[in-house]
């Protein structure tokens, strides 16, 4: 079954908006395997948004990460970077189709309130950068069954 790592950042936890998303992905029927709050280093955040290195938006990006706490997670499903990506929308919120995290809760897309993994490889990259494998949980859902 696939993984992918979500995040709620900085604006989304000072927005008191972390049980509203995590909520969307509960509904959907996605199963959380893990979850930390958490001040990301910047460290971290260099290596977590290496792929933007250079880009003009990549300092501000890291000031932004590193600006307050966040809550990381790890997701698991069938098709669930896809799901995922789809249920946050696109990048600038002007873009994101209503009823999606961004269009319904973001404004600029600076403060985009989530962060999810676009690939099987960057989920990987990502989830191992986050966490250590002992805090995944594995475990049953019943409901599995009924998606
Ligand atoms: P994320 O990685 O955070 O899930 O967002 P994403 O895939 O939708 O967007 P990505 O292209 O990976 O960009 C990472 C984050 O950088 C900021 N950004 N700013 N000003 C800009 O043109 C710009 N482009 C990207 C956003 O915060 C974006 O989420
Ligand atoms: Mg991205």
């Amino acid at each position: 079954m696939e993984q992918t790592f979500l995040m709620v950042k900085p604006d989304g936890v000072q927005r008191g908006l972390i049980g509203e998303i995590v909520s969307r992905f509960e509904k959907k029927g996605l199963q959380l395997v893990a979850a930390k709050f958490m001040l990301v280093s910047r460290e971290l955040a260099e290596r977590h948004y290496a792929e933007h290195e250079g880009k003009p938006f990549y300092p501000p990006l890291l000031d932004f990460i590193t600006s307050g706490p966040v809550f990381a997670m790890v997701w698991q499903g069938d098709h669930v970077i896809a799901l995922t990506r789809a249920l946050i929308g696109k990048t600038d919120a002007r873009d994101a189709a209503p009823g999606t995290i961004r269009s319904d809760f973001a404004v600029h897309t600076n403060f985009n309130l989530i962060h999810g993994s676009d690939s099987p490889e960057n989920a990987e990259r990502e989830i191992n950068l986050f966490f250590e494998q002992k805090e995944l949980v594995a475990y049953e859902k019943s409901i599995q069954s009924w998606i």
